[in-house]
């Protein structure tokens, strides 16, 4: 099959080659970011990619639906067994579109929602105002403190003023764990409904890494399917039973056409391989890599927010550590072989695009099969690749040594 597209398409067949070639021989340390499985990426490239399915199992529009219902009722099984859910489901396109679906589904326009503040680790599809989101519900903010911690009496002020319908936990530059129950107290006080978006962190809760919102009634939780699940792009809406038929019509026809079967049936793969008991110790591994990241970059200098990671990721301000924007660091490390992200601190004065900090995390250097010893190496690479921006000596030897630790520990591309 590679054959015939090397033949056929060569521009695009060289693009796809460049592209393994920079993922085996870079180290990947964006957050969101991972390698995922072979099994999966046979299922994505399927003849379930030619068939229109709207509609769900057993109530399709449209005729010869016989393997699409075995694999959608896959998925939707493994998902709820795996987050111990009473709903899922599994259509939603991606995770812009999976939180739409949440919103559009249980609120009404001009609602308000409670979220957290987007400079403090809450994501664009929280309401950013640059998303169409924040011209249909009325986004409100709460923060962490510098240590990360949330102030419960201060979100519940808040939430006694806004008086929210949703109040909507969840982040994608947040290295600590939320207080779920913490968040559940406020709705109850205000009689809103309780969503929490971990699309970052749904491959650490399925592995037992991290904590369950559902272990603390929450109403609805989101994750995108492809960050720590390892699995194809996507997304999962879960929830209690009740809210399954209203978040369903919310995806088809609410917000979505035909669903991308192949898709859902490499995420049913995906959700196979997060039930066994390697993905467990898979989950512990990129936590443990995470704190062994931070305590190397902490014991080097580098100045990380909230002081140090409980899940997958760390934040290092690089303008107070090492006087970069984060957008100079990223190219610096790009340069040298390490995938990082410029990123938004904490009530951040730079725009997004410059940024005063740069995300790392754990997930695809796990995936790798590294452990300790490699992040204390990567931590001191990370911080040599940044001091000495002007040695072109020691930035050589640096991009040789990452070239050699990713030789050492291939990804599965
Ligand atoms: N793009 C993902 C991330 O990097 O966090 C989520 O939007």
């Amino acid at each position: 099959m590679r054959d015939r597209l090397r033949a056929y398409d060569p521009e695009i067949f060289d693009a796809i080659l460049g592209e393994e070639n920079r993922q085996q021989t870079e180290l990947e340390l964006i957050p969101s970011e991972n390698y995922t499985y072979p099994e999966v990426l046979t299922a994505l490239g399927t003849v379930f990619t030619n068939k229109y399915s709207e509609g769900y199992p057993g109530n399709r529009y449209y005729g010869g639906q016989t393997y699409t219902d075995v694999i959608e009722r896959l998925a939707t099984a493994r998902a709820r067994a795996l987050f111990g859910a009473e709903h899922a489901n599994v259509q939603a396109l991606s995770g812009a579109a999976m939180n739409q679906t949440v919103y559009y589904g249980l609120l009404e326009p001009g609602d308000s929602i409670l979220a957290m503040d987007l400079t403090h680790g809450g994501h664009l599809t929280h309401g950013s105002p640059v998303s169409h989101m924040a011209r249909v519900f009325s986004f409100h903010r709460y923060k962490a403190d510098a240590s990360g911690r949330i102030d419960f009496d201060e979100v519940q002020r808040i939430a006694e003023k806004v008086r929210p319908k949703l109040v909507l936990c969840g982040h994608s530059s947040f290295p600590r764990d939320l207080d779920y129950a913490g968040f559940k107290r406020v709705a109850d006080a205000v009689g809103a409904l309780t969503m929490a978006d971990v699309s970052h962190i749904g491959g650490l809760i399925a592995g037992g890494a991290g904590p369950n919102p559902l272990d603390h009634g929450f109403d609805v939780i989101t994750t995108t399917t492809h960050k720590s699940l390892r699995g194809p792009r996507g997304g999962l809406v879960l929830s209690r039973a009740e809210f399954g038929r209203r978040i369903d019509r919310s995806v088809f026809p609410g917000l979505q056409g035909g669903p991308h079967m192949h898709t859902i049936a490499a995420i049913a793969v995906a959700l196979k391989k997060a039930a066994e008991p390697e993905f467990r110790d898979y989950a512990a591994r990129i936590v443990s890599n995470a704190r062994t990241l931070a305590d190397g970059l902490i014991e080097r200098g580098a100045e990380l927010v909230t002081g140090g990671t409980d899940n997958h990721l760390v934040v290092v301000d690089t303008v107070a550590s090492f006087g970069l924007e984060g957008r100079h660091a990223q190219r610096l490390l790009e340069e040298v072989g390490l995938a990082t992200n410029k990123q938004l601190v904490p009530d951040d004065p730079l725009p997004a695009q410059r940024a005063s900090g740069v995300r790392l995390g754990t997930p695809a250097a796990t995936t790798r099969g590294m452990g300790d010893p490699e992040m204390t190496a990567v931590a001191d690479l990370f911080v040599r690749a940044l001091r000495h921006r002007d040695d072109t000596g020691e930035r050589d030897a640096v991009r040789a040594e990452v070239r050699e630790l990713c030789a050492r520990f291939p990804a599965p591309v």
